[in-house]
């Protein structure tokens, strides 16, 4: 056989045995995240590409809005459809309006959970929270005695500046922590805004909070973007060591913040794990291997089902100035 044959007909093997996507029995996970472009989706996303990495068979589909719509999420999930993915793992924007399009996708054999911010338990068969939602929202309150105390003062003002309105994790951790509140009594609630998870809206929302309350002491975002654009404002502003910001964040994104003071600390799970236990679980969705009370999340052990399965994972961890930059490099 010619030699140029030769070397051509191997060519064409080693692209065969090399690439990796579509094949025949690969399962295909879409991961839709609120938005594209969000540094904690991002994280989330290493997560589920680990997942793959480790199961072999399994092509993960990482995919959302550019902005943090439901609107724009129906429309992602239509074409997943379309494309006969295995399963869907979704943060949603929306808690009921998102129901009625994976209903869709269930009846078409795909398999369905939410993480991170929920669907209804109509449009999903499990939800994975990444810790107790009680706690999450006990957490933020005390971050935001904790910079009470930083500042120096024995009572003060805190606003909270959330994703959208409509967003299920930061509605239900707000409301846990108005539950939490009356146990700090040093702390006054006085508005709550939405930065909607964009950075410029965020932005401006703090920017108002600040000139709306003029004796402001703290911000708590319960959201990675709606943090890091107040800590931005607050810098901007000149009112770092009045105005103190705390909340869910990414060591990545907040080190320099923290190292300015305008952050004393802040809290975050680790969103790599939870990308990672989210793949896991819509992978054994799809093969089946999952019981009433629980399923299995690789590295992450068990994640123990309620009746409407819901899961949580672990406790969020707290950073400040001693520990912010070792994880920096990580999430
Ligand atoms: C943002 C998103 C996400 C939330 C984190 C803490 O990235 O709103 O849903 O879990 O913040």
């Amino acid at each position: 056989m010619c030699k140029k044959l030769f070397a051509a007909a191997a060519a064409v093997l080693s692209i065969a045995l090399i690439s990796p996507a579509h094949a025949e029995d690969d399962v295909r996970i879409a991961l839709v995240v609120k938005a594209l472009g969000i540094g904690f989706f991002e994280a989330a996303n290493e997560g589920a590409q680990e997942a793959a990495e480790e199961l072999g068979n399994v092509e993960i589909i990482y995919t959302g809005p550019t902005t943090t719509t439901a609107e724009g999420q129906i429309e992602v999930i239509s074409s997943l459809i379309a494309q006969r993915v295995d399963a869907i793992a979704v943060s949603a924007n929306d808690q009921d309006a998102l129901v009625p399009i994976l209903k869709r996708a269930q009846q078409r054999g795909i398999e369905v959970i939410s993480w991170d911010s929920g669907v209804a338990p109509e449009g999903r068969t499990v939800h994975l929270n990444p810790s107790s939602n009680e706690l999450i929202g006990r957490m933020n309150v005390k971050l935001a005695a904790d910079a009470l105390e930083a500042k120096g003062v024995n009572a003060g003002q805190m606003a909270i500046l959330s994703a959208t309105p409509t967003s299920t994790n930061q509605n239900i951790w707000i409301e846990e922590m108005e539950n939490a509140l009356p146990e700090f009594s040093q702390l006054e609630l006085v508005d709550t805004v939405y930065g909607d998870d964009l950075a410029d809206k965020s932005y401006r929302e703090a920017v108002a909070l600040m000139r709306n309350h003029p004796n402001l002491d703290v911000i708590v975002a319960p959201t990675t973007v709606g943090i890091l654009a107040a800590a931005q404002a607050v810098s901007d502003e000149d009112r770092i060591g009045e105005v103190y910001v705390t909340g869910l964040g990414l060591p990545s994104e907040l080190a320099g913040h923290v190292e300015s003071g305008a952050i004393h600390n802040f809290a975050i799970w680790n969103p790599i794990d939870l990308g990672y236990a989210a793949t896991m679980i819509a992978y054994n969705l799809v093969q089946g291997d999952v019981s009433e009370d629980y399923v299995e999340m690789g590295r992450m052990g068990l994640a123990e089902l309620d009746d409407d399965g819901n899961a949580a994972m672990s406790d969020p961890f707290v950073y400040d100035a001693s520990n912010v930059a070792d994880f920096a490099d990580i999430f």
